[in-house]
């Protein structure tokens, strides 16, 4: 995919800020810092247009990037971010739900985690409570630039497994940008089917 059009349409925190036109949304869902922002530029060939950074608790708000007049994509703020007050956190949680649920142009999750590390108990949380809700889901294993071949081989087929229900599970490196191709695959592809 070819993108020249992008632009952030609108920032909010709760859901009478989002923007109310019909285009399919997919939202990027992850641990803070596990390079939603980055993914997202990488999708859009764009070096910074989401900000993103070295510390974790980045992105704060709910942001929506235009893509081509087609579709959009969601940028959320990273659960599990330890320094996070409680009042922050639960924040957090209603700023989440607010978007996550009853989101009509929401058609698709895509679900980050580190191709390096297991599991941690929110991403579980968050992968189960997706499935229930019975949202499409494209899971994208970050920084795979850190691992040799071998180990991204096991680790992806160790994820493939814990992933089960997801449409996809895709390796992906914002500094290479391997996987890049392949996510816009399967993305290209669910629009087109589910519009
Ligand atoms: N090596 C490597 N670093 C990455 C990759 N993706 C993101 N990073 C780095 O990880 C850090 C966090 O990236 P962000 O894209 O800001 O992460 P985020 O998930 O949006 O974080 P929050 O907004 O805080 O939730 C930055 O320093 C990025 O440069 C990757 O594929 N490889
Ligand atoms: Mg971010």
């Amino acid at each position: 995919m070819i993108v020249n059009n992008v632009f952030l349409k609108a920032v909010g925190v709760k859901p009478s800020q989002f923007p109310d036109d019909k285009k399919p949304e997919i939202a990027f869902v992850g641990k803070s810092n596990v390079g939603k922002s980055s993914l997202i530029n990488t999708l859009i060939n764009r070096k910074s247009l989401a900000r993103t950074s070295q510390s974790p608790g980045k992105t704060r708000t709910v942001n929506f990037y235009e893509v081509e007049g087609k579709l959009c994509f969601v940028d959320l703020p990273g659960y599990g971010y330890a320094k996070t007050s409680k009042s922050e956190s639960e924040k957090w949680g209603k700023m989440i739900e607010g978007y996550l649920l009853n989101r009509k142009q929401l058609r698709a999750i895509l679900l980050l985690v580190d191709i390096r590390h297991e599991l941690s108990a929110n991403d579980k949380l968050m992968y189960d409570w997706l499935m229930h809700y019975n949202y499409k889901m494209i899971v994208a294993l970050t920084k795979s630039d850190k691992l040799t071949r071998n180990q991204m081989a096991r680790n992806l087929a160790m994820f493939k497994k814990e992933f089960i229900g997801a449409i996809d599970v895709v390796p992906f490196s914002s500094l290479n940008k391997s996987g890049r191709d392949e996510l816009w695959g399967t993305i290209g592809s669910l629009i087109e089917t589910i519009g």
